[in-house]
């Protein structure tokens, strides 16, 4: 494709923090940043410089032909760092809007919707565990997936209404209660509309280099500790998917965990949609399940490698929001484009708008005879 015009806005986010939007031959997108970012995360800022960088980008880019991953490197090489230390959020703003811009192909195959129900942690709350989700396995199209996860998210709410004392970064609801009990009564609400719950436990928040500590509970787990406690929740309430049980840097219990339970171990800190990371992961048998955050990795281009990459190794790809957003709908779309069998997008909130992108766009297959379906979930 002929970039023709590239151009970079300051904008604000769901934090009101300041972030980076980005046009690629008008095609607009934004750059999403995170609260529980990872340690080999790209760079995720505004750059003071920005005008001065758009110009000399300008110079380099407009009036030349690009694929994405060209463009990508265009960027890259400009910044000079992989990690995009100069450019910071600039970096995917800009390649998304090229991706925008070039277009999106639209599968018929939908992603399940996890949903951040109950949230704690780095995103405000009571509990140590950053997100308490809900997974509507049992749902036959995606509109009924929204359902199930709305009616939870409001039974929940009225329900423990004493107990409930807002919304936090993500729009999950923030309670009085601790870790424990959030899980047992979610549970109840869950399991009476065929819902399966799911955890990101963020545990590199909770590592104090020797110890897990959840204050609530008044809990100090030593790494093996932790492995027992995981492993118990994930008996107890039937847990499908469990992110981010140990730091960023403990491939081992990863494993430990992925070969002991039958449930879907998803890296997120520990891969940041790396390939390099995910490619020791698999390696070693750490998790079965990745986290796919475009802005971990700070291009388009790199980021369908990693998707690629684990597919190819049967590891399932979840796309996953930040807990700083704008309303784009970048993830909705790579999902229908890449087969991704779950979107972690939030249930309320601004997370509608990256929902309403894949309902309206199941409406619209529905009008037009395509048959949009659910995709396949991994069976657990
Ligand atoms: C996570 C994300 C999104 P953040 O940890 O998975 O839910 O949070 O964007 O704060 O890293
Ligand atoms: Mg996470």
């Amino acid at each position: 494709m002929k970039v023709e015009e590239i151009s970079v806005y300051e904008a604000i986010n769901s934090r009101t923090n300041n972030t980076v939007a980005a046009e690629v031959n008008g095609k607009l997108a934004f750059a999403p940043s995170g609260a529980s970012a990872g340690t080999y995360e790209a760079s995720s800022f505004v750059p003071e410089d920005m005008k001065r960088f758009e110009e000399e980008l300008k110079e380099k880019i407009e009036g030349g032909e690009f694929d994405q991953r060209s463009f990508d490197e265009a960027l890259i090489d400009y910044d000079g760092s992989e990690s995009l230390e100069k450019i910071g959020s600039m970096g995917i703003a800009l390649s998304l809007a090229f991706k925008l811009a070039e277009g999106y192909e639209k599968n018929r195959y939908f992603p399940y919707p996890l949903g951040n129900a109950v949230g704690g942690g780095e995103h405000g709350g009571n509990t140590a565990i950053q997100e308490f989700l809900i997974l509507p396995v049992e749902a036959e199209s995606f509109p009924e997936a929204i359902e199930i996860n709305s009616k939870i998210y409001r039974e929940f709410r009225e329900k423990h209404s004493r107990k409930i004392m807002g919304m936090n970064d993500e729009g999950a609801l923030v309670t009085k209660m601790d870790d424990e009990e959030t899980l047992q009564k979610l549970y109840k609400v869950a399991e009476k509309h065929g819902a399966r719950l799911g955890l990101d436990i963020a545990a590199n928040e909770l590592w104090n280099g020797e110890k897990y500590v959840y204050p609530e509970m008044g809990m100090e787990l030593s790494p093996k500790q932790q492995l027992k406690f995981v492993k118990k929740i994930i008996d107890e309430y039937n847990l499908y998917y469990v992110e981010d049980p140990f730091h960023e840097d403990d491939y081992y219990n990863h494993k430990k965990l992925t070969v002991e339970t039958g449930c879907l171990i998803v890296g997120d800190d520990l891969f940041v949609t790396n390939e390099k990371r995910l490619g020791k992961g698999i390696e070693k048998g750490s998790c079965n399940s990745l986290i796919v955050k475009p802005n971990q990795v700070g291009v388009v281009s790199k980021t369908y490698k990693t998707i690629e990459k684990a597919v190819e190794n049967d590891y399932v790809p979840v796309v996953s929001h930040r807990s700083g957003e704008t309303c784009d709908t970048s993830i909705s779309k790579i999902a229908l484009e890449k087969n991704i069998p779950i979107i972690k997008a939030g249930i309320a909130d601004i997370r509608i708008s990256k929902l309403n992108e894949l309902l309206l766009e199941w409406q619209r297959m529905e009008k037009a005879g395509k048959n949009p379906e659910m995709g396949d979930l991994p069976l657990l």
